[in-house]
């Protein structure tokens, strides 16, 4: 009997679980851009569209492969992807579906409940299973992604000698933290001009998306596999080399330094994992580019980015709400894209609004960073970030956002927070150069916000956080401060905040 088999959005693979698992000569693919999922946040207008296009090039490639495809576009009018099921399966006769596990909680649970029972397949595009994650996790006092990732080395043979890390050390992250240079030689992502189908799809973003947050043209993105791989292929010859050195430093009129810019693709099940790696250690091997750049890379993606995946499965769907620190302020307007004086503030969202990205150092120690420190709900700042960038699903976006940036699950995936104040940015970055407001100084309207706010974070979470090793010096140094300065910063700090409520320009 005729089976349908579900193909998601971000799951746009020939190597799909749900597809090994059907009979192409029986059974009915279906693919739908319903509201539901196009609306569950205010997604980006370019993440809408590069998922849009993506879908309707996989579709077609599928019927090119001889797959029997029942595709819906948005104007067709199903609202949830269960109800493009029920259609067909009305049409069909098909009383099963075929699907490889989302990467969200949300639609999971939808996909239980479907009146047409839906057999959800482990989705194995990734290197480690649930089973293994939890498996590796299990008995553990603390998780720590190093050692998993050590694991994942060992497992893949990336970067390895024998059974010892290339190079004698699995981890180059301290030879990766140069400020910013002077001159970046890469030209940044490459561009991809929109074909018919783009086009049409973005005619319809345009109609039926113009209220969210985010530019939509020009649009750029590589939107089937041939253009990721190329993508990945000129991020490998042009930025590698570099990428090591320049991961953590940030440019005002630079968005994309030596980034790959992959993550939209791997995501949505246009490049595999592998290929990204392999091709990274092809060009250690052929002496294109050096160990700290290649490990880096290669451990953001078998490291970091599996680590997440297993954090967000093991957790459960109650991660999101996790707020241990009891952050309860909005999320400011500065966010979507209200004046800010703030330079690295208005930067990184700028770029967020334009490219629907920024880089990893901007979304942690800059967006991120400023959420933390001046106590937005990291619920609010969850749904934020699940809204503005191209590659976000929750299975990665959650445990970044909830875990590594707000410190909400209570040091799940990091063992402190990552807080904080103008001076770092000020290292990694030029804006402090040209920002309203002046980084060396800690009280008074026209010091850098993000000191004063700084040390009120520590003041205010000092019960838990001051027996901290890895944060004891910087208690020590705020314990040093005389009680007439200190008393100064604080209320920078609630004279900052008291205004940002107030819904004034900070
Ligand atoms: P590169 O710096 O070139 O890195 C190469 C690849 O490594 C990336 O393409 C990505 O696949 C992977 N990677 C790097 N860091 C991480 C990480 N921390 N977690 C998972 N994968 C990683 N990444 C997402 O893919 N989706 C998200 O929704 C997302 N939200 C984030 C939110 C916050 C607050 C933070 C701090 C990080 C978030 N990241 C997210 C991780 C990281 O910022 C992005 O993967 C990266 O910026 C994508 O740009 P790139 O492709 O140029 O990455
Ligand atoms: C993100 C997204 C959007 C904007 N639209 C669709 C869609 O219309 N149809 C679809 O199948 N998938 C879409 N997606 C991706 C899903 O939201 C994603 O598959 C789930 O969140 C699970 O990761």
């Amino acid at each position: 009997m005729v089976k349908l088999v579900l193909v998601l959005g971000d799951q746009l693979s020939p190597e799909l679980s749900a597809l090994r698992e059907a009979d192409k000569t029986r059974d009915v693919v279906v693919m739908a851009e319903v509201m539901e999922e196009a609306s569950y946040v205010p997604h980006h207008p370019k993440k809408i569209a590069f998922l849009f296009a993506a879908m309707r090039k996989f579709a077609a490639e599928l019927r090119a492969d001889g797959w029997d495809v029942r595709y819906f576009t948005l104007d067709e009018g199903h609202t949830s992807i269960v109800s493009a099921l029920l259609a067909v399966a009305g049409d069909t006769g098909a009383a099963e579906v075929l699907a490889t596990e989302p990467g969200e909680w949300r639609v999971i649970s939808a996909l239980e409940d479907s009146p047409v029972p839906v057999h959800q397949f482990p989705d194995d595009r990734f290197l480690c299973s649930h089973t293994e994650f939890d498996a590796w996790a299990e008995g553990r006092k603390q998780l720590r992604m190093e050692y998993f990732y050590r694991d994942m080395r060992r497992k893949t043979g990336l970067l390895m000698d024998g059974d010892q890390p290339e190079g004698g050390k699995w981890n180059y992250d301290h030879d990766n933290r140069k400020p910013a240079p002077d001159e970046v030689t890469h030209e940044g992502p490459l561009q991809f001009q929109a074909d018919e189908t783009t086009g049409e799809v973005l005619d319809l973003v345009e109609a039926r998306f113009a209220d969210n947050f985010g530019t939509l043209r020009p649009f750029s993105f590589a939107t089937d596999r041939a253009g990721a791989r190329a993508a990945l292929t000129h991020f490998i010859d042009q930025a590698l080399p570099k990428y090591g050195d320049f991961q953590d430093a940030m440019l005002t009129d630079n968005r994309f330094l030596y980034h790959s810019v992959i993550s939209m693709y791997i995501n949505a099940g246009l490049l595999p994992w592998r290929e990204a790696c392999d091709a990274a250690e092809a060009a250690y091997r052929a002496g294109h580019a050096p160990l700290n750049a290649v490990e880096g890379f290669i451990r953001q993606i078998i490291g970091w980015r599996e680590y997440m995946l297993g954090i967000y499965f093991r957790e459960g769907p109650d991660y999101m709400h996790r707020n241990v620190l009891g952050h309860t302020r909005k999320l400011p307007a500065l966010y979507w894209g209200a004046d800010t004086r703030m330079k690295c503030m208005s930067t990184a969202v700028a770029a967020t609004r334009d490219e629907a990205y920024a880089h990893h150092i901007q979304r942690l120690m800059v967006t991120g960073n400023f959420a933390l420190l001046a106590g937005i709900d990291p619920f609010e700042v969850h749904e934020w970030y699940l809204a503005v960038y191209a590659d976000a699903y929750e299975w990665v976006e959650a445990p970044n956002v909830i875990g590594m940036s707000q410190f909400a699950d209570g040091g799940i995936v990091g063992s402190k927070p990552y807080v904080s104040g103008g001076n770092y940015i000020n290292k990694m970055s030029d804006h402090c150069k040209t920002c309203a407001y002046k980084v060396k100084e800690k009280a008074g309207d026209d010091a850098c916000p993000f000191n004063a706010l700084y040390w009120a974070f520590l003041n205010r979470h000092r019960e838990r956080f001051a027996k901290n090793p890895r944060m004891a010096q910087m208690y020590r140094t705020w314990d040093r401060m005389d009680d007439t300065h200190c008393a100064e910063v604080l209320e920078r700090a609630d004279r900052f905040l008291a205004k940002m409520e107030q819904g004034e320009s900070v």
